[in-house]
């Protein structure tokens, strides 16, 4: 096992993966910006190094500075956490280059997942369901373009295959408007991913987001350790996630599962990694694969018992996965409300002083968060400043006890979506479960009339 690990990222991921180092008897390197000086997690570390400035090109996404911090250091691996150099195929290969074991998959993995379009065919060919479309990139041909989406049949979307979460899309929903989105989602898609191809799906109108968590070592294992549903969301950021995905059919999840576990297999896959898919009428349908560790893995660890960061770290150095896919067991209902600071009816960031934090606390719940009273959350990250996960044997007495913690924290000094999560705790329809990709966006819509 590793002796020093440095963790090339910030806030409560930075401590999650901190205190997962700690009780598995690792020191632990944090490298933070001039922004992230006070942070707490910067002085629980053994080591802290300061990177650079606090815009985050110059400091958690500056390759060099990382590096040089892990060889000053001495730490024997990196981890990347979520966001910043996380999904870098160039990150992870420089890592591995200096010496380093990068914890994570391979980079020849993170590229191929990367690109959207080599995503989808590893997928077709490891035999997990996709949704109906194009082959493959589009070609140029105006004719043939018409023929695919013809036997797509409309509504289509257009997505960029540099793309991914949301960004490089367009819908179609008639052959006369087709050929000029394709060149409008290309010339979009060469500007800002520096790759102009795109590819056709069938736009499926009302799914779910429902995602499957992997685990895959590097002695030919993979496991999957459930589902989460991830639909309550506004312009592609999450902001609740669950585990199980309620009202659908153990055996469908079961299925899906099992195809995920074994396309890793198939595909050589290592460490932690997410299917995501979308749901409808009852059919899965892969749209991309995420190869780190997720925000929203507490509530898979939740209903599984199983650290994901301690075992990403484990197969990182070698370890086989301690457990098969019989000896898991999910248990119970689990829920997770991202806490932001940000104003809760125009999402418009409220960075600042913290000037009062009470945590919730309790059967069930559990906080992940960096943040303390007289902590100033710096404008220039994510406004994610923690999360309230809570565990319950049902889904009704999880919501029960995540009305209960909500009740009981307190932020005060900035703004957050708290009275957010307060309102959708009680909302009859989230209640009742299942709620689709677009709900939190028209009852936002209605709540304002
Ligand atoms: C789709 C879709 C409908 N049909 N693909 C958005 C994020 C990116 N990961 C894929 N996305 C979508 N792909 C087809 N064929 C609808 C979305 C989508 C969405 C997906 C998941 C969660 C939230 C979403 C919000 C809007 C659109």
């Amino acid at each position: 096992m590793f002796k020093k690990i440095l963790i090339a990222n910030r806030g409560e991921i930075a401590l999650r993966i901190q205190r997962a180092c700690r009780e598995m008897g690792i020191q632990s390197v944090v490298v933070y910006s001039e922004a992230d000086r006070d942070a707490k997690y910067v002085r629980l570390a053994d080591e802290a190094v300061c990177i650079g400035p606090a815009p985050s090109a110059q400091s958690y996404l500056h390759m060099p500075a990382i590096i040089s911090a892990a060889e000053v250091t001495d730490a024997e691996a990196i981890h990347p956490g979520y966001g910043f150099l996380s999904e870098n195929a160039d990150f992870a290969e420089r890592v591995e280059q200096s010496g380093f074991v990068f914890i994570g998959p391979t980079p020849e993995s993170i590229r191929v997942m990367g690109d959207k379009v080599s995503a989808k065919q590893a997928m077709i060919r490891s035999g997990v369901p996709c949704v109906p479309g194009s082959e493959g990139a589009l070609p140029d041909d105006p004719k043939e373009i018409i023929k695919i989406a013809r036997t797509v049949g409309y509504p289509v979307i257009i997505k960029a295959a540099g793309g991914g979460g949301g960004r490089g899309m367009r819908v179609v929903h008639t052959e006369a408007a087709l050929i000029h989105a394709v060149q409008t989602t290309k010339a979009e898609a060469g500007a800002a991913f520096g790759n102009p191809e795109v590819y056709m799906e069938k736009f499926l109108e009302h799914p779910r987001h429902i995602e499957i968590q992997i685990l895959a070592d590097t002695h030919k294992n993979a496991v999957w350790l459930g589902e989460r549903d991830c639909s309550m969301q506004r312009r592609h950021q999450k902001i609740i996630e669950e585990a199980p995905a309620p009202g659908i059919l153990r055996r469908a999840i079961e299925k899906v599962g099992e195809r995920c576990a074994a396309a890793c297999k198939k595909i050589g896959y290592r460490g932690a990694g997410t299917f995501e898919f979308l749901y409808e009428n009852g059919e899965f349908y892969f749209i991309e694969m995420n190869t780190r560790v997720q925000v929203e893995h507490p509530v898979t660890e939740m209903t599984s018992g199983i650290d994901i960061v301690q075992m990403q770290i484990r197969v990182a150095a070698g370890e086989k996965l301690p457990f098969t896919q019989r000896q898991i067991e999910t248990r119970g209902h689990s829920i997770e409300c991202r806490i932001n600071a940000e104003d809760p009816v125009k999402f418009i960031p409220s960075p600042g002083r913290i000037t009062t934090w009470h945590a919730p606390g309790g059967p069930g719940v559990r906080v992940d968060s960096h943040i303390y009273t007289n902590y100033f959350v710096p404008p220039n990250y994510d406004s994610m400043i923690g999360k309230i996960i809570v565990h319950g044997d049902t889904r009704e007495q999880a919501l029960a006890r995540m009305r209960t913690a909500l009740s009981e924290t307190v932020v005060e000094g900035i703004h957050t979506n708290i009275p957010l999560h307060r309102e959708l705790m009680v909302d009859a329809k989230f209640i009742e479960g299942g709620t689709d990709i677009h709900y939190l966006e028209s009852w936002m819509a209605a709540r304002k009339r």
